[in-house]
C-alpha cells in the first residue's frame, strides 16, 4: 500500500487524456489500491488516475457515508438518461481549498469493468453521478474549474501558482536545514 502524490492545478499533466486499460491484471489492481488509500487518506470521495499522473482510464469512488464502499471503475463510460441537471458544489483533490458550483446529468447509465474484469452496468444518481461524470472528465484532461467563468478560473489558477511557489521555497529551506544540520 502507498499514499501517491497527486498533481495540482495548472500542472499540464492534468491535461493528458488517458488511454484504455488493456489487460485488467495484478498492476491494474495495485494502482487502484493505493488510489483508494490516497483518496480515503486526503480524504476524497474520487479520484481518478490522471491525478497521480498515470494517463490510463480508471477512478475509484466512495461517495458512501462511512467510506466503506469502495468502487474500482476501469474503462469507464455514462451516458443522459434525462435532461434534467442537479447544481452540487464540486472541489477537486488536484484543486485544494476551492469549491464551486457545477451541472451536471441527475441521472446517467453507467458501463465499466471493475477490478477483477467484470462488466458494470447500472443506473447512477445523486452524488454518485456527479461524481462520475467528474472523474470521468479527469480522464478526457477535464476539470471542474473549466465549467467556471475565465475570471474564476484564473483567480484559483493564480493563487494555487502563489502556494505552489511557497511550498517549493519551504521544501528548499527544509532541505537547507537538513544539510547544514548534517554537515
Ligand atoms: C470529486 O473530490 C467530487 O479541496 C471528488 O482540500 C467532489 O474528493 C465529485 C478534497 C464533489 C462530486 C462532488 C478537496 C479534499 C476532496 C479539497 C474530492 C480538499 C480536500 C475532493
Ligand atoms: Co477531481
Amino acid at each position: 500500500m502507498a499514499l501517491l502524490p497527486i498533481l495540482e492545478f495548472p500542472d499540464p499533466r492534468l491535461r493528458k487524456v488517458a488511454v484504455n486499460v488493456e489487460h485488467i491484471n495484478e498492476d491494474t489492481r495495485r494502482l487502484a489500491k493505493d488510489m483508494l488509500e490516497t483518496m480515503y487518506h486526503a480524504p476524497g470521495i474520487g479520484l481518478a488516475a490522471s491525478q497521480v499522473n498515470v494517463h490510463q482510464r480508471i477512478v475509484v469512488i466512495d461517495v458512501s457515508d462511512d467510506g466503506d464502499e469502495p468502487r474500482v471503475l476501469i474503462n469507464p463510460s455514462w451516458e443522459p438518461l434525462t435532461e434534467e441537471m442537479q447544481n452540487y458544489q464540486e472541489g477537486c483533490l488536484s484543486v485544494p481549498e476551492f469549491y464551486d458550483d457545477v451541472a451536471r446529468y441527475s441521472k446517467i447509465q453507467l458501463s465499466a469493468f471493475d477490478e477483477h474484469g467484470e462488466p458494470i452496468s447500472e443506473q447512477a444518481e445523486g452524488l454518485f453521478a456527479v461524481c462520475i461524470q467528474h472523474e470521468l472528465d479527469h480522464l478526457n484532461g477535464k476539470l471542474f474549474v473549466d465549467y467556471l467563468s475565465r475570471l474564476k478560473r484564473d483567480r484559483i489558477r493564480k493563487k494555487l501558482e502563489k502556494k505552489h511557489r511557497e511550498d517549493a521555497k519551504d521544501a528548499l529551506y527544509e532541505a537547507k536545514v537538513k544539510m547544514e544540520a548534517e554537515a
